[in-house]
């Protein structure tokens, strides 16, 4: 059954149903869910930073060619997410985890959000801003100062450090992207939050869950390509939508 433009009521009734027999549940989240909190989105109207596009600066190549450029769009976002707050969406996931008992949350930001408001052990598919990465030595450590007092910045072994995220063309954490596919696999219930659903292989995520027998609910203020997939399309800002599945 797909309740697509129902009234909210009714589709929120309908998820908590579906929650309320879950004993596993597992989301995947993205920048949708950040937006709220000030946060602009990959590829909504704020997704723009001085004419470039994610996909042009989060790879590999673009940070060889010119990392002084691509640590100020970093640096950017540390400073706007640093004076962000986690919104109710966020909080709302963060009480969940405590409902179910297995719960497990995937998100694509890089934020740390989902952190910030009370989730445990969130998966973080696509890294985490708050850390830097040596290129030469490996070391990793978390810095949360804005702006950064030097950028580049530099290890202690004098080698080049860069965001502790993972840029177009490179592989997700094995541990936790197998986490995340074990997780789909179990759960009753999927929710696929504030994501386009265009990146791979983390909107495989949904399909995963589909085709493992799980009730897939998208919140979402637009249809989206996995919106004929799933089985309930909420068309709900997530600040607004997630509180009402606690009640
Ligand atoms: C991999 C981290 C292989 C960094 C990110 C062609 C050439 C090269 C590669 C590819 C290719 N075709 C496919 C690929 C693979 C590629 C890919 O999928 N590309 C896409 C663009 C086609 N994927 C990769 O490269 C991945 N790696 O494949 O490696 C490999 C395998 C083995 C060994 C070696 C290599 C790596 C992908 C990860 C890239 N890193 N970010 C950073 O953040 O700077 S991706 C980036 O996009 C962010 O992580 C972001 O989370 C992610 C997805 O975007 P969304 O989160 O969905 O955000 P978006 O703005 O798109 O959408 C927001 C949504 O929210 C919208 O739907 C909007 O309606 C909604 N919304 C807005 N407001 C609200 C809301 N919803 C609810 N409430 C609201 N209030
Ligand atoms: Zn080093």
């Amino acid at each position: 059954m797909k309740a697509t433009q129902g009234a909210a009521p009714d589709i929120a009734a309908n998820t908590r149903d579906r929650l309320a027999a879950a004993s596993a549940v597992a989301v995947l989240t993205g920048a949708g869910i950040s937006a709220e909190s000030g946060i602009p989105t990959f590829r909504g109207a704020g997704g723009l930073w001085k004419n470039f596009r994610a996909v042009d600066l989060a790879t590999p190549e673009a940070f060889a060619a010119d990392p002084q450029l691509v640590w100020s769009w970093y640096d950017w976002r540390r400073g706007l997410i640093a004076s962000a707050e986690p919104n109710d969406g966020h909080r709302a996931l963060a009480e969940m985890q405590n409902r179910f008992p297995r719960f497990t949350l995937a998100t694509q930001n890089v934020d740390g959000l989902h952190s910030r408001a009370g989730s445990v052990d969130a998966l973080k598919l696509h890294g985490d801003i708050w850390t830097l990465r040596c290129t030469a030595c490996g070391h990793e450590r978390q810095d949360l100062r804005t702006p950064l007092p030097e950028l580049p910045p530099r290890c202690s072994c004098g080698a080049l450090e860069r965001p502790g995220v993972v840029w177009f063309g490179e592989a997700l954490p094995t541990d936790v992207w197998e986490q995340a596919q074990q997780a789909a696999r179990e759960a009753d219930v999927f929710l696929v939050i504030g994501t386009s659903a265009v990146v791979y292989p983390a909107a495989g995520l949904v399909e995963l869950a589909k085709t493992s027998g799980a009730t897939v609910v998208e919140i979402n203020v637009e249809a989206t390509p996995v919106s004929h997939v799933v089985d309930v399309s909420w068309r709900a800002p997530a600040a607004q939508a997630l509180p009402r599945l606690l009640a």
